[in-house]
């Protein structure tokens, strides 16, 4: 949705297609900077082309004007080439993400905005702690809403042509929104890649799920106040299919002997036959009855197991890294008053970079264990061709590719 549908966090759905933590979060020290006058050139033919296409979709003439006020901005586009260069591991994701902090800031405001929470319960049916986590991980609860002018920032990445019809869209719909009056062309901020207010909207996702909660008649997600940018979440998780009452998942143990192949979206079972297996709740709790459900491992065997419903798939919806959606729901159940993850992580091990990711690809390929392509993601055919590497040497399949399993492939193992 919103590029992380806001990029929710803070970039969210730029994260989209990958199995490990990569995860941008707003850095708030991070300032946007004009660029040199090389990238201006291009920069103005784009532009002018794009008033043309802008007025071919409807944009007035009035609401044109105010691309005369937007530059391109050269740290947007140097944190769009370098967004997938690092990725972190999730339990280091994972400490920043439901630190004592966050949990704290999101208790009180939970109570401060508590009517509020029982309103949009009511209207929605999502959690308020699931509504306040990602509130939490895009902002800070409000306090880090972005201050990059956002027309900017689109017609910069859009000009720059990496993704630039995905943008285009992103201008053309903030552009509708000024059209309709819900803020000005002054007030539209946000962050790097155009994502925006509380809940770090993308404007195609405001377009179509933001709702005006408070009735004033604009839907505003970028005043102080939250209650259109929390109400417009939950609408937003309503309509990628949230079911009231489901959890988003929970940490599980495996039993001894387990078979890693078990361990995969697309395998779902109900908790009863998870629980014939051996799997239990970590907590120790009775399994409850919500329905299927799958096992997924976010670091392999080696790290926390947890057994995901379709709220998990929903919150997909708003970003697809796990590592994200794992961090939205462990909030919502520290804010409800929960533990901590209890499993270890496999704490030797690091993230791959891009081009790390691209060699395993290769060198995976190279052994007969065909990844078919190489682009940097580990998506669900670069795990099938490292859990049949795995198998054929005796690992455990679990699909997971820190640097140790990198190391193997360059020795020729
Ligand atoms: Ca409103």
């Amino acid at each position: 949705m919103m590029r992380r549908h806001a990029m929710l966090i803070g970039s969210l759905i730029l994260a989209a297609g990958t199995a490990m933590a990569e995860i941008v979060v707003p850095d708030p020290e991070w300032e946007p900077r004009p660029v040199d006058t090389t990238i201006s050139a291009s920069f103005d033919d784009w532009l002018a082309s794009f008033r043309q296409r802008a007025r071919n979709e409807g944009i007035s003439a009035e609401t044109l004007a105010v691309l005369g006020d937007i530059r391109p901005l050269e740290s947007v586009i140097e944190r769009d080439r370098t967004q997938f260069e690092f990725s972190r591991p999730v339990w280091v994701y994972l400490e920043t993400a439901v630190s004592d902090a966050r949990i704290d800031n999101g208790r009180r405001a939970l109570e401060r905005h508590a009517g509020l929470f029982d309103r949009i319960e009511a209207q929605y049916g999502v959690d308020r702690h699931i509504i306040a986590a990602i509130w939490g991980l895009e902002s800070a609860y409000g306090a880090v809403r972005g201050d990059t002018d956002t027309l900017s920032a689109l017609a910069t990445l859009a000009a720059d042509g990496r993704r630039g019809a995905f943008f285009e869209t992103q201008l053309i719909a903030a552009l509708r929104i000024l059209e309709n009056g819900d803020t000005t062309a002054e007030r539209l901020r946000g962050s790097w890649a155009g994502a925006m207010g509380h809940t770090q909207f993308m404007p195609t996702s405001f377009e179509a799920l933001a709702v005006d909660f408070d009735g004033d008649g604009r839907r505003d997600i970028w005043e102080d106040a939250p209650d259109d940018a929390l109400a417009s979440a939950a609408n937003f998780l309503r309509n990628a299919g949230w079911k009231s009452g489901q959890p988003w998942g929970f940490e599980i143990t495996l039993p001894d002997g387990f078979d890693y192949m078990q361990a995969d979206r697309r395998i779902l079972r109900d908790e009863q036959a998870w629980a014939a297996m051996g799997v239990a709740r970590a907590d120790g709790a009775a399994m409850p009855d919500h329905g299927r459900a799958s096992v997924l491992l976010p670091a392999g065997a080696g790290g926390a197991a947890f057994l995901v419903y379709d709220n998990f798939a929903a919150l997909e919806r708003y970003n697809t890294a796990d590592a994200y959606v794992i961090a939205v729901g462990h909030l919502a159940d520290r804010l409800r008053g929960g533990g901590p993850i209890t499993s270890d992580w496999p704490y030797g091990d690091r993230a791959l970079t891009f081009e790390e990711r691209r060699e395993l690809q290769r060198l995976l390929s190279a052994a007969g264990f065909d990844t078919l392509g190489v682009d940097g993601l580990i998506g669900p055919n670069t795990v099938n061709a490292i859990r049949a590497y795995q198998q054929a040497r005796g690992l455990i399949p679990d699909g997971y590719a820190p640097a140790s399993l990198l190391d193997r492939l360059r020795a020729g193992e």
